[in-house]
């Protein structure tokens, strides 16, 4: 059994060249704005545009995910009705809802991709509904047709939680395309980051100018207060930051694309553990995914428990149990327990193996040695 010198840690930030960070630093320093939309948010929305290919006027970036998450639902004005979702995700999801003062209602996932299903989200509709809220939970396509389709049939809004979908192209198109709404996290956690940041791609352009003034106080000038608002600004640090990690993009994703294929083959044939593997989760469809994570489903809850202990006391590698406990487990959201039984079982099983820029492809072979040495063991 490999024991690692060194922590391994289920994920680590890329972090850009210093000097190149340096020099953005001293244009900062310069300018002496720091935020309320400034130049290098304004540098850093026009180049994500661009980046994700959606018209400039159809995104808006925040502090972080959760609060752009909470904007949105509320701008789609979601406040007072219920919203399908998935108990198989961050708690943020489900947070930004009741935060709002919309009501949560779960519906169970897709075992083999682990995003909502339509299927069990259609079950789950009543008068009350004004939308659902699937998670390309992973990085995992969510069936985008199915709830396009239910979204017209039922006329509800389909807004993605595409936390961990950054870089991702779906059908030839980005998958920040698809669905009324969706958010992206730039948490250090996610293979691209600005510090702690997110945006909201939408397709109704007429959002972005609320957008703006709800993350701003909803002040308009001096002398005007439109609305309940927040401070969800994005400053000018984490812009720079953001621009900077956007130039090694590429290479992240080749990286991520690596590492993820190193773990394939060494779970290749293994029926103790599952790899998931996203590329054959499209259907027809093209997908471009990013690896955001490395998710392995265990035979069982007892052999994902002891691998989990193991790893961190044998090899000093430190995995992470996305997504358990289930969001159905804390006490929020306890009413929907027992309501998602494929979403319950997975987050039993489940176990989010390493993977970040600068991992060797070498090292998650020898990792994936470990587990399989600690499942026959
Ligand atoms: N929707 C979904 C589906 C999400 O997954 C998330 C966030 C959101 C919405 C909300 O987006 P944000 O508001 O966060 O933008 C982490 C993250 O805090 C969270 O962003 C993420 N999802 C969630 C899945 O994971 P923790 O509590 O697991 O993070 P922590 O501090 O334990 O870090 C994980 C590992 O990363 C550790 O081994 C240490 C390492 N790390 C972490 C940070 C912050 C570093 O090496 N450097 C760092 O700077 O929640």
């Amino acid at each position: 059994m490999k024991r690692f010198e060194q922590p391994i840690l289920v994920t680590r930030p890329y972090l850009p060249p210093l000097d190149d960070f340096k020099r953005g630093l001293e244009e900062v320093w310069s300018n002496r704005w720091l935020t309320n939309n400034g130049p290098m948010l304004k540098r850093f929305q026009t180049a994500l545009a661009a980046y994700v290919g959606m018209p400039e006027t159809n995104i808006a970036l925040f502090s972080n995910g959760t609060l752009a998450l909470e904007l949105g639902f509320y701008a789609l004005g979601l406040s007072g009705g219920e919203v399908i979702t998935t108990p198989f995700t961050f708690v943020a999801t489900s947070h930004a809802l009741k935060r709002i003062g919309a009501v949560p209602v779960f519906a169970d996932v897709d075992p083999e991709t682990l995003c909502l299903s339509p299927a069990a989200a259609e079950r789950m509709i009543t008068p009350r509904t004004r939308a659902i809220v699937p998670v390309h939970v992973y990085g995992h396509p969510c069936d985008v047709e199915g709830f396009a389709r239910l979204g017209e049939k039922h006329g509800v809004k389909i807004v993605y939680d595409a936390a961990h979908a950054f870089g991702e192209t779906l059908g030839g198109r980005s998958i920040a395309a698809y669905g009324d709404m969706s958010m992206f996290s730039f948490h250090p956690t996610k293979l691209f980051h600005s510090c702690e940041g997110g945006m909201l791609a939408f397709r109704d352009a007429a959002l972005q100018e609320k957008l703006f003034n709800l993350r701003n106080f909803a002040i308009r000038g001096e002398l005007e207060c439109v609305d309940v608002g927040t401070n969800a600004k994005m400053n000018e640090l984490q812009a720079l930051m953001g621009l900077e990690c956007l130039k090694a993009m590429d290479s992240i994703l080749a990286s991520r694309a690596a590492i993820h294929a190193a773990y394939c083959e060494a779970f290749a044939g293994c029926d103790a553990v599952r790899f998931l593997d996203p590329r054959g989760f499209a259907g027809d469809r093209k997908f471009a995914p990013n690896f955001a994570y490395c998710p392995a489903l265990f035979r069982d809850f007892e052999t994902r428990e002891r691998v989990y202990a193991a790893l961190k006391e044998k090899c000093n590698v430190f995995t992470r149990r996305y997504f358990y406990p289930l969001l159905t487990d804390f006490a929020p959201y306890v009413y929907g327990k027992g309501s998602c039984p494929v979403a319950e079982d997975a987050a039993r099983r489940v176990l989010t193996l390493p993977t970040y820029f600068d991992l060797a492809p070498a090292d998650a072979a020898r990792i994936a040695g470990n587990v399989l040495e600690m499942i026959r063991s």
